[in-house]
């Protein structure tokens, strides 16, 4: 992996090491565009097609129900079956904290404002198959959705060529008490769910990870439903001190790296002896790897940065805004107030960034492609909307009433000024009259 020196860096090369190749791809655009239209006219009829010509299945059911969840959730190994059981639990304890009622506010006396949520009452959740499919995904979309009370959970998954879903997933649905499993996977899910079809309902907010087509389509669906946030290749950025351990640090790039040949693993360290172990780390772990071809091929879009603190490592990281940040340092807790943009954040040598992916209870779901300076990851708010409230008493409206009039005015919309003004004449006379 290349290695940079931070203070030789000019800001121009800075901000191309920060830029993550996102080229729109106009062939996967107009794929999509043909694909959303289709499903819009030919609804299940195309999801049938597509499944056939996409996943090589032929599907007469688009959907797997509750008892052929459960038939299938039952071959799931127990250890598998209790490593999940854990993971929501950690997950339900810690999003339950973010469901909090704000307080009643009164802005001027007799003048009540206050801020309720209400759940999106229809979310779907796409929960991606192909190279890696991913049961973590679906705890993470659907314990904050049944959290903020979402009536409608739709989840949509590629069949497997034999028409069914594996047993972790099944699994997760049961557990979760999703009785409908959708079949249908890629751009064509996205479409199913923004515009409904026959078998799939239209939903008011689209969630998950996936491939360039699933994520091409979020973005063209957008006109019509709310998205989680865009996504783009997942990526990792470490900062490191003398006091990491190369070892953890070339497993946790590969963690990052075996996700696709497109995801980027950056390594900032003030120790030039680290940045050298850690390659020779690297070699030596990448061999041992299933998905070392992927791994290696993320690799290659990778480097690592030489900084003299870190400041400026912290500096750096602000900058490229990360996925995931990973403080591989004994003394990370200096450096929390210096974090601006992170989707989410790994602190001291203990702790990878595989943990908060399946199991400690944050959320997976998180912004890339440097969006975490403009958005948070996925939480019980995303399923939630927020509904702002006010009410006026007489007195209220005394108080308050000539400030509006007089901006009413100063923006020459009379008709503003009169719903208050009809209004104060009123308690005015009746005060007179009492
Ligand atoms: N690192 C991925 C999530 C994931 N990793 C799922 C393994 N399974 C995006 O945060
Ligand atoms: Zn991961």
């Amino acid at each position: 992996m290349k290695i940079y020196d931070f203070n030789k860096l000019s800001d121009v090369e800075i901000d191309q090491l920060c830029s993550r190749s996102l080229e729109d791809d106009q062939q996967v655009v107009s794929t999509v565009r043909d694909i959303l239209d289709g499903v819009k006219s030919q609804g299940d009829a195309l999801l049938r097609q597509l499944a056939e010509r996409f996943d090589g299945v032929k599907l007469d059911l688009l959907y797997l129900g509750a008892t052929e969840l459960a038939a299938l959730a039952a071959d799931i190994p127990e250890a598998a079956r209790k490593a999940i059981d854990t993971a929501a639990a950690n997950i339900r304890r810690f999003h339950e904290t973010q469901l909090r009622q704000e307080d009643r506010v009164e802005t001027m006396p007799g003048v009540t404002c206050w801020r309720e949520s209400r759940p999106i009452e229809s979310v779907g959740l796409y929960v991606p198959g192909g190279s890696a499919v991913l049961p973590s995904t679906f705890l993470m979309l659907a314990i904050p959705a049944a959290l903020a009370g979402c009536k409608q959970i739709v989840v949509c998954s590629p069949p497997q060529t034999d028409g069914k879903t594996n047993c972790y997933l099944a699994y997760c649905a049961t557990l979760l008490g999703i009785d409908r499993l959708y079949l249908a996977g890629g751009a064509q899910a996205i479409a199913a769910m923004a515009y409904g079809t026959e078998t799939i309902p239209a939903v008011s907010k689209i969630f998950g990870p996936g491939n360039r087509y699933v994520t091409a389509a979020k973005q063209l669906v957008q006109n019509r439903v709310a998205i989680d946030m865009p996504a783009g290749p997942s990526e990792v950025l470490i900062v490191a001190d003398e006091t990491a351990n190369s070892a953890y640090l070339a497993a946790d790039l590969l963690a990052q790296a075996e996700h696709g040949p497109d995801s980027q693993a950056v390594l900032v360290a003030t120790s030039r002896d680290i940045l050298e172990q850690t390659i020779a780390e690297l070699d030596r772990q990448v061999i041992s790897l299933p998905r070392r071809d992927i791994a290696a091929k993320a690799l290659n879009n990778s480097y690592m940065i030489y900084a003299d603190t870190l400041q400026s490592a912290m500096q750096f990281s602000n900058r490229y805004a990360p996925e995931h940040l990973i403080l591989a340092t004994e003394h990370f807790e200096s450096l929390l107030t210096q974090i601006s943009n992170a989707g989410s954040v790994f602190l001291g040598n203990l702790t990878p960034e595989s943990a908060g992916d399946y199991a400690s209870g944050t959320n997976h779901t998180l912004p890339t492609s440097g969006f975490a300076k403009g958005y948070s990851g996925v939480s019980v708010d995303s399923f939630l909307k927020k509904v702002t409230f006010q009410h006026i008493s007489p007195r209220g409206l005394q108080n308050l009433g000539p400030t509006v009039e007089i901006l009413a005015s100063a923006e020459g919309l009379d008709a503003h000024r009169n719903a208050v003004s009809i209004r104060l004449e009123e308690l005015q006379r009746t005060d007179q009259n009492s």
